[in-house]
């Protein structure tokens, strides 16, 4: 039997209480598919920030490097300034591993209802550079507190960052429709917006089959909700794929269904899955979450770790459970967290 070890950082907020519904689905299919898990539970996070300065230890990363997979809730807490827990965590799991492509797809699943016109034709997939671009620790401030205050942040696209993404997009296009939209805004940023546009340009077309257009990142948040339909393969920088994922995730019916996963493709280091939402202090403890988004998080782990019939019957239980009107309060529905965990459950035993 083979047996996996998997990083478990639940993190901050509602990660609490949608990692542990997520778990509870893979142990229930492990066992039928002939394999385990050795889950290291890492208590990694805000709390751990408030009482030793830290997200995780100092040798929090080396720890890491030996698991196979790494699996996290939400970091996010309120009295914590969101940039100090995501550069505490987040951003440098990401960077250490090489996690240079954030797969996040967006697809209409049955039983949920959206407030967009053409929602049930949206399957898409933003494949989201994840390691440079705008989120750069390159920039500094000066002159706080007074009124000359200023604050400088650098951009920051190579040619390898950006051929890599372009790369592995135009190949994900070619085995779908192989439309591949790049997501841009080389009208207004003047240096990085063209060098974006000329390396897509060039790479995916030593891709074969694929169709490229470029369209400015505004037209195409105004097209994501007019004619979701018309997207498949998105290529998008670092902040614009974060926001045009959040954007699709909505467009499909709830930011709580949407999965993401932070991908090593040379696999010379552990990739990491996540759901696209954050840690929701608002609904945190209520026992209301929507564990669909971490759990498809999990059949792409599934996938990931090669267990492909592991990952279907994983999403085809929480697809199920959804098409059959069980759904939890972001989707319109009554049901608790653990009211849809059961349920899903139920469809794999
Ligand atoms: N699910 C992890 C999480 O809490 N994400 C919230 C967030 O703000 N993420 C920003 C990003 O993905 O760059």
């Amino acid at each position: 039997m083979k047996t996996y070890t998997i990083d478990v950082i639940a993190g901050d907020g509602i990660g609490q209480e949608v990692m542990p519904a997520a778990i509870r689905a893979i142990e229930a299919i492990a066992v039928s598919e002939e394999f385990s898990v050795t889950w290291r539970e890492r208590d990694w996070g805000s709390e751990r920030y408030l009482a030793d300065g830290q997200m995780m230890p100092s040798d929090g990363l080396d720890q890491l490097a030996s698991g196979d997979a790494i699996f996290l809730g939400a970091v996010g807490a309120p009295g914590i300034p969101d940039h100090v827990t995501l550069w505490g965590l987040l951003i440098p799991i990401r960077r250490a591993f090489l996690q240079y492509i954030n797969l996040r797809p967006a697809r209409h699943l049955a039983g949920v209802t959206s407030q967009v016109l053409g929602a049930e034709e949206l399957d898409a997939v933003v494949v989201r550079e994840n390691v440079e671009g705008e989120y750069s620790e390159i920039g500094g401030r000066a002159y706080d507190g007074r009124p000359e205050a200023m604050a400088i942040q650098q951009t920051v696209f190579t040619r390898a960052g950006v051929e890599r993404v372009s790369r592995y997009a135009a190949k994900l296009a070619a085995t779908r429709s192989g439309r591949l939209i790049s997501a841009t805004k080389s009208n207004g940023i003047i240096h990085t917006g063209p060098f974006w546009d000329e390396i897509v340009r060039e790479t995916s077309s030593e891709v074969g089959g694929v169709e490229l257009e470029s369209v400015l990142i505004d037209a195409l948040a105004a097209r994501a909700v007019t004619r979701p339909a018309s997207l498949d393969v998105i290529v998008a920088s670092n902040l614009f794929g974060d926001i045009l994922s959040d954007l699709l995730s909505a467009v499909s019916g709830s930011i709580g269904i949407a999965p993401s996963a932070n991908l090593n493709p040379p696999r010379d280091h552990p990739s990491m899955f996540e759901p696209v939402h954050g840690s929701a202090p608002d609904i945190a403890g209520m026992g209301v979450a929507n564990p669909v988004g971490q759990m498809w998080a999990g059949a792409m782990m599934l996938d990931h770790l090669g267990e492909p019939d592991a990952a279907r019957r994983l999403e085809a239980a929480f697809e199920g459970a959804l098409a059959s009107g069980v759904s939890t309060r972001d989707l319109g529905g009554t049901a608790s967290t653990a009211d849809f965990t059961d349920a899903v459950i139920d469809r794999i035993t």
